[in-house]
């Protein structure tokens, strides 16, 4: 059985008081949700701990955005999955394309970090996708099988969650057609060992989209970024019909 996830990616945004008057509005926002999906909220590791503290009572679980692959040791900026864990930290993002992007992760690097996060008790949420010019080169699914077979050596698949995000549609605007989506999140699954993993679909989700993306029978969820830094706005994803 599949779980449906929506969640959160806010990205380098919010401060802590910015983080309590987002939560304070989005609680009573979500109280008619439907229990049958999971509420992420992936915040700047300066946010967790605040967060954390201020979640009891609601269904919203932590995330992160990132993680390092080592325990411990001299690795100056970085973040361990036991101290994500310490705050509360369920889920972490990895592998993001801004992360391949700017600043050097590799799928090498990605499969580390997916492993550490897993062995620590996290729930990583792998993100895979193409550019615009290795779409107009008809290399999407030769891009995402190759993330995939090297993201996920040695993972269990039983503790991960993967987000499609077609680089070209995130922060754009510009959506992937829905069906478009459904059929490469086709071609994902069928790459996976469990069946039950929950494959998110991420790109400028908005309120305005996202009954029609989840309406596809492929997609389990969506990881949004613009559109979950408005209370009223994630509210309304995470209540899709
Ligand atoms: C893709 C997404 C969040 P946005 O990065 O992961 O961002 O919804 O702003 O396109």
């Amino acid at each position: 059985m599949r779980k449906i996830i929506l969640a959160g990616n806010w990205k380098m945004h919010k401060t802590q008081a910015e983080t309590l008057e987002f939560v304070a509005q989005f609680k009573p926002a979500i109280d008619d949700a439907p229990d049958d999906r999971g509420i992420v909220l992936c915040v700047p590791f300066t946010d967790l701990a605040i967060l954390s503290k201020n979640l009891h009572g609601s269904a919203i679980q932590l995330g992160a955005q990132n993680v390092h692959w080592e325990e411990t040791g001299a690795y100056t900026g970085e973040i361990s999955a036991a101290m994500l864990n310490e705050v509360g930290v369920r889920y972490v993002v990895v592998g993001h394309s801004e992360r391949r992007q700017y600043f050097g992760e590799t799928n090498e690097t990605v499969n580390f970090r997916l492993r550490a996060a897993q062995k620590a008790g996290l729930t990583p949420i792998l993100c895979v996708g193409e550019t615009k010019q290795q779409r107009d080169a008809n290399e999407t699914e030769a891009v995402i099988f190759q993330q995939l077979k090297e993201g996920l050596v040695g993972v269990d698949q039983s503790q991960l969650v993967i987000a499609y995000e077609p680089i070209w549609a995130i922060g754009t605007g510009d959506t992937c057609a829905s069906d478009e989506a459904n059929r490469v999140i086709g071609l994902i699954r069928g790459k996976l060992t469990n069946a039950d993993v929950t494959i998110q679909y991420g790109g400028s989700v908005n309120p305005g989209n996202v009954d029609e993306i989840m309406a596809q029978p492929e997609i389990d969820g969506a990881l949004v970024g613009g559109a979950s830094l408005k209370p009223d706005s994630f509210a309304r994803i995470v209540c899709f019909q």
